[in-house]
């Protein structure tokens, strides 16, 4: 019989090389991938279920909530709450750090998610998915934990992941021992090793950006996308675009494919759009984990000491030349 990975047998095997570990780790994930596997299924048949559509509220960037949204949200804190593993969350839809109810067990790991990522596409049953970044605490064990926990620099991650709901959902991690990928068999409800070892081209054809923004770059960025789209076989230009507007997506295919996804600061957004804590920092410890890189334009994203929770980031992140090439843009040496 074909030996099958689960996403649990291979979190367990990752454990045992650390001689300190208690299992404690595993069953988070565990949970993690519980809340997951909920917003999977009600993913594939939101219309069905009629749970599209606006909420009526909008969150804390302003902007409008769909009801998925919501649920995503309420789903991960459900599953989360109760494990004892946490001792404070953070979520793109809640403004403030979200503490472990008072009846729970406190714990020592401290994680910010994505629900739902991409949402703005959902009624066009375009791909969508879940971001999550987990670390260890920095408060004093056994009291509630604090902003303090929630405002560390990526560099401390001990976990990072993504979800695609796309045609297959697709769970993609890393606990800095390399990128896994893990699809959901929805017979059995498990996710199953699919792509071991994930690593991205060292240069891609793929740029991904949205450029309809072009006019409120900066030059620099003006000269870099004028450049990629120059005709000039020997190196590798015309790169192909592919924008889907989900960055889970998007940063997927240009992970597997080779690529760059960009999103930089503009006149309309001056510290770019994407979040540090809940979009830039787990991407970005995967994108390294896979053999690339993630910048600001000018540092490491994972380098980036945060100030407020739902900071946002100017974003490069994708193969190593890639990337390489627009800071040169950005720095001015090359024109
Ligand atoms: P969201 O977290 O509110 O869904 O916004 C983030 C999304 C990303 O998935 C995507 O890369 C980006 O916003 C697209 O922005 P734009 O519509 O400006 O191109
Ligand atoms: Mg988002």
């Amino acid at each position: 019989m074909q030996k099958i990975v689960t996403l649990t047998r291979h979190i367990i095997e990752e454990q045992r090389k650390h001689p300190t570990a208690t299992g404690e780790f595993t069953n988070l994930i565990n949970d993690l991938a519980f809340a997951i596997k909920l917003i999977s299924y009600n993913t594939n048949k939101a219309g069905l279920l009629d749970v599209l559509g606006e909420a009526g509220t909008t969150n804390v960037q302003g902007e409008k909530v769909k009801k998925l949204d919501v649920f995503a949200h309420e789903t991960m804190f459900r599953a989360l709450d109760h494990g004892g593993h946490l001792c404070v969350m953070g979520s793109e839809e809640e403004e403030k750090p979200i503490a472990i109810p008072s009846q729970f067990p406190i714990g020592k790991y401290v994680i910010l998610f994505d629900p739902l990522d991409g949402s703005s596409n959902i009624e066009a049953n375009v791909s969508v998915g879940t971001i999550f970044s987990i670390y260890r605490r920095v408060t004093p064990d056994g009291t509630p934990g604090t902003l303090e926990d929630l405002l560390q620099p990526g560099s401390e991650q001990i976990c990072a992941g993504y979800v695609v709901y796309g045609s297959s959902t697709m769970l993609v991690y890393t606990t800095g021992n390399g990128v896994h990928g893990f699809t959901l068999d929805p017979s059995y409800g498990e996710f199953v090793l699919s792509h071991p070892d994930i690593k991205i081209p060292k240069k891609g054809k793929i740029y991904s950006v949205n450029e309809s923004n072009f006019d409120y770059w900066d030059q620099s960025i003006k000269n870099y996308v004028h450049y990629i789209k120059q005709i000039d076989p020997d190196s590798g230009r015309p790169m192909n675009s592919r924008y889907i507007g989900s960055m889970v997506s998007d940063f997927h295919r240009n992970l597997l494919y080779g690529g760059i996804f960009l999103y930089p600061a503009s006149k309309r957004a001056p510290r770019g759009k994407l979040r540090l804590a809940y979009e830039a920092n787990p991407m970005a410890f995967i994108i390294e984990q896979a053999g690339g890189r993630a910048s600001d334009g000018h540092n490491r994203i994972m380098d980036i000491v945060p100030t407020e929770l739902h900071q946002r980031t100017p974003l490069f992140i994708g193969s190593e030349e890639d990337v390489n090439m627009v800071e040169e843009f950005i720095r001015g040496e090359r024109p």
